[in-house]
């Protein structure tokens, strides 16, 4: 019989370094002889990428917003997750249902029972096994992201209070899932955040 795969996802706000640090875990699963999938929200599928283009570009209402990373997602899930999962693989997925009641419920102030309630009725979404909180004040994310030469997206011209509500939010839900949730301190240079990955993934993998 196969054995499942593992569920890994990565959390964060904009600029807290996390999609520096999706490759570096598959290679670490890989290394164990896993096979693994590199996947992301919103996107994933041919579907997701194309609400991805406009979830962070055209303007649109907050719940519209919420919605469409639903649909997104469940695409996503039906389509990749689940099938990876049964058939024994593992994935790293850059944001998953965290960044939902984060970003919606957080930052945009969206009722968290609504998404409970969409979470249970349109999702068979299964629970990540672990997910890494790439943690970093929004002052300096800000700092980092002022140094990319691209346009910022949607997300990315929203103020430095939204960006606070939103770590908020994340912050919230890693304390009341601990044992799931690892926060890593994303502060420093790429290497001292990476050895703080490293020291959280090493039982994460076992
Ligand atoms: N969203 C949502 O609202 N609801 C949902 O349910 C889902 C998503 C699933 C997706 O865009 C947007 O969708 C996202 C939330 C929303 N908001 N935005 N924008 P995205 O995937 O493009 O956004 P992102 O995940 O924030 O992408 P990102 O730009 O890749 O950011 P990152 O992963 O946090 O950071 P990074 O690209 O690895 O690094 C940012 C820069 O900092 C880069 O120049 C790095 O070289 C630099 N960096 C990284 N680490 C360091 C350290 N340690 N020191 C110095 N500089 C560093």
């Amino acid at each position: 019989m196969t054995v499942r795969g593992r569920f890994i996802t990565l959390e964060g706000i904009d600029g807290a370094g996390k999609s520096s640090h999706v490759s570096y875990i598959a290679d670490r699963v890989r290394e164990k002889g896993r096979h693994v999938v590199e996947t992301r929200e919103p996107g994933g599928t041919k579907a997701g990428e194309a609400v991805r283009a406009i979830v962070l570009h055209e303007a649109m209402d907050v719940r519209t917003e919420a919605f469409l990373m639903f649909g997104a997602r469940t695409e996503h899930v039906v389509r990749v997750i689940e099938p990876a999962l049964a058939a024994g693989d593992w994935i790293v997925c850059d944001r998953f249902t965290d960044s939902t009641f984060a970003y919606q419920c957080g930052g945009h102030s969206l009722p968290r029972a609504m998404f409970e309630a969409l979470e249970r009725a349109f999702e068979p979404a299964p629970k990540p096994d672990a997910t890494f909180l790439f943690d970093l004040a929004p002052e300096l994310a800000f700092e980092r992201q002022r140094g990319q030469q691209r346009t910022p997206d949607r997300f990315e011209r929203e103020q430095i209070d939204f960006f606070r509500r939103v770590r908020e939010a994340y912050l919230e839900r890693a304390r009341n899932d601990p044992k799931r949730v690892h926060v890593v301190d994303a502060s420093g240079p790429l290497d001292q955040v990476r050895a703080n990955l490293e020291r959280l993934l090493v039982p994460v993998l076992a």
